[in-house]
């Protein structure tokens, strides 16, 4: 069947989520606390429920959660200035986000939306990779509003609000960043199975757990980096190689030992990942309706 291209972000659907939401698996750190599994039950009605162009809904977080939120922010804050790379830095200071509070999704978002015209949607876990992707295209970011289990601040096994809002909030804010955020989504337009999978791994090893080159230094830029006290450490020891990003190659299979990467791919800038994308889309054979191409600005 030919696949369908959505023609607007509301034609892009974020129901379709993988696993985790509502049931936990055993080896979840809230899988015993009811309390907790009934709590991000309700955060992901309400993701559910949430229509384009309403306001995100503010939730009001526990002692708990702002606990968990606040300890990751002090963790980080010792590692992002050394280890976070300049559009991280400067970007993160458009944020203010205090350790006593959880930024809020629909703030966040009127500040992308001023920055670069992304906006977050939100959604109750891992969305499916097509539609995920195809949200890119739209300048949209799904985004979690649950937090962490609070007997792991340092550990979630699946996106949460602490590695959305600290791992890709402020990185979205960064113009370059965002264009190149945009193409991967626009490549996925239309796209054909094993594009998808391709995609995904081109976005797994750039969005999440991509580097790039400053002078004769390395710096995170990938959001599972930066949102990592362990994996930004993990980075700074070089505790995994380097090999430069290409993406017309195979991407290698997504996997780490012990929590953390083995293989980080390099960027020289995000500009020359934008210029490589854009040449990446150029071989895609499926075409993408004209209307389509004008929203998403393709030329
Ligand atoms: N869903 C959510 N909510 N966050 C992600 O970071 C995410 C996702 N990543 N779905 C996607 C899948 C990624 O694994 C690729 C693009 O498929
Ligand atoms: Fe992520």
């Amino acid at each position: 069947a030919a696949v369908k291209v959505p023609r607007s972000i509301d034609e892009v659907d974020n129901g379709k989520v993988l696993g985790f939401s509502s049931e936990l698996s055993e080896d979840h750190p809230g899988f015993q606390d009811s309390a907790y599994k009934q709590r991000r039950m309700h955060i992901c009605d309400l993701a559910r429920a949430h229509r384009i162009g309403e306001p995100i809904p503010r939730i009001e977080y526990s002692a708990d959660e702002v606990a968990v939120w606040g300890t990751v922010l002090q963790q980080l804050r010792g590692l992002l200035p050394q280890h976070a790379c300049k559009e991280f830095l400067r970007c993160w200071q458009l944020f203010d986000f205090r350790a006593d509070q959880v930024p809020q999704l629909e703030d966040l978002s009127q500040v992308l939306q001023a920055h670069t015209g992304f906006r977050i949607r939100p959604v109750a876990g891992l969305l499916h990779p097509r539609d995920f992707l195809n949200g890119l295209a739209f300048k949209t970011f799904h985004s979690t509003q649950y937090m962490r289990h609070v007997s792991r601040p340092d550990y979630t096994p699946e996106p949460d609000v602490v590695h959305e809002v600290i791992g890709h909030v402020p990185m979205l804010a960064d113009p370059d960043f965002a264009n190149l955020v945009q193409l991967i989504g626009i490549a996925s337009l239309g796209a054909d199975e094993k594009q998808i999978w391709h995609l995904t791994k081109l976005y797994w090893y750039s969005v999440e757990f991509g580097v790039v080159r400053e002078g004769d230094d390395i710096k995170a830029f990938g959001a599972g980096i930066l949102s990592s006290f362990g994996e930004l450490r993990h980075m700074a020891a070089g505790g995994a190689r380097l090999e430069p990003l290409d993406v017309f190659q195979p991407q290698p299979k997504m996997s780490y030992k012990d929590g953390y990467q083995q293989r980080y791919a390099v960027l020289d800038s995000f500009a020359a990942g934008a210029e490589q994308l854009k040449a990446y889309c150029a071989t895609l054979h499926h075409t993408i309706p004209l209307d389509v191409r004008i929203a998403v600005g393709l030329q």
